[in-house]
């Protein structure tokens, strides 16, 4: 009774990431624990986002209720349950967001070993007209929890242990990597668990959908003005690449995961370094995709091997199937050797 122990023997991310971390034998919790209260967190958001429709009906989510209290907006909201959720897990003792111009380092009594960086609701600009939002997240381990400092979060991508979104759309799904592969977890409301979906997820080699937003193409250099053309007008007989943009970073990654293609949000003459944040955008988004097989590329180097100056930092970035970002790093590569 194969489908029978399928639906008996719930896979829930909590359960899956005991046994992940069964592995290391040192291991004493704390991830599991780390990962619960984030995973409290997207649970909250996820249901606080899918009444903010009616919200505007009765007043919540940044409107005036009817006692005429101004509303925290979604994005404050969600920050400010992310950032009580972690520090009330005892596990944290550097927290950077998106929300918040500086870090927020925990007070000595609740302080644990990891640092977590996230934005806690990026694309919110887009939860009026119902498009897909999501909260994306990393987490380091601190170098010395008795003395962190703001160089434990000034570190590569390469060192994070764990990095995941939670894509609150159609259904709520959690997409998380702790180092050994990408796996997705859906929210089933009626149990109020988040339960594997998506095993193993793997990234096609090679995509049809290419992702960029083309109004900013006249201020675009030439490496990614001759990539997009080779997208629209292949010059190989291939058929052209279809374009899919949503401009909410999480729903156009999730399908880029999911489907294959590349997404990118270069540099352009008026943002120099891209628009997209290194440590709470790009390094999360970076390490699943190497996760999943593919790669992620900033026009000048690996994107998990940049070495942030400054919590909010920004870089152009290039990710998802592993052929298709190989072509455009090979036009950057062409336009050094030419300089
Ligand atoms: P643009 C949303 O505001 C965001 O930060 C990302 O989620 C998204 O990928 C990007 O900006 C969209 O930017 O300039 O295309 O609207």
């Amino acid at each position: 009774h194969a489908a029978d122990a399928h639906r008996t023997d719930l896979m829930t991310i909590t359960r899956h990431v005991l046994n992940e971390q069964s592995k290391y034998p040192e291991s004493r919790g704390d991830f599991t624990i780390l990962l619960s209260h984030i995973v409290l967190g997207c649970k909250f958001v996820c249901s606080a986002v899918s009444k903010a429709g009616l919200a505007k009906l009765i007043g919540l989510a940044g409107e005036t209720n009817v006692q005429g209290e101004e509303q925290k907006k979604l994005d404050v909201l969600s920050n400010e349950v992310f950032v009580k959720a972690l520090i009330s897990s005892g596990r944290t003792c550097i927290l950077v967001s998106e929300e918040d111009e500086e870090a927020t380092f925990v007070e000595p009594s609740k302080r644990g070993r990891y640092i977590v960086v996230f934005d806690p609701l990026d694309g919110s600009s887009n939860i009026d007209c119902g498009v897909s939002i999501g909260t994306i997240f990393g987490i380091y381990l601190v170098k010395d929890k008795d003395n962190p400092t703001l160089d434990d979060v000034l570190q590569p991508g390469t060192n994070l242990l764990a990095a995941g979104y939670c894509m609150y759309g159609s259904s709520c799904t959690l997409v998380l990597s702790t180092g050994s592969g990408v796996n997705g977890f859906t929210l089933d409301p009626s149990l109020g668990e988040f339960i594997l979906t998506h095993p193993h997820i793997k990234i096609p080699k090679k995509g049809k959908i290419y992702s960029v937003n083309e109004g900013n193409a006249k201020n675009w250099d030439e490496q990614t003005t001759k990539f997009v053309e080779k997208c629209k007008f292949p010059t190989d007989g291939s058929p052209p690449k279809s374009l899919r943009y949503v401009g909410s970073m999480v729903a156009d990654v999730h399908r880029t995961l999911l489907y294959g293609g590349i997404f990118l949000y270069p540099a352009d003459k008026k943002s120099p370094n891209g628009k997209l944040r290194v440590l709470y955008e790009v390094f999360p988004m970076s390490y699943l995709m190497e996760q999943a097989g593919g790669q992620a590329f900033t026009s000048k180097q690996r994107a998990l091997d940049l070495v942030p100056k400054k919590i909010h930092e920004r870089s152009p970035v290039f990710l998802g199937s592993y052929d298709d970002v190989e072509e455009i790093k090979a036009l950057y590569a062409a336009a050094e050797e030419n300089n």
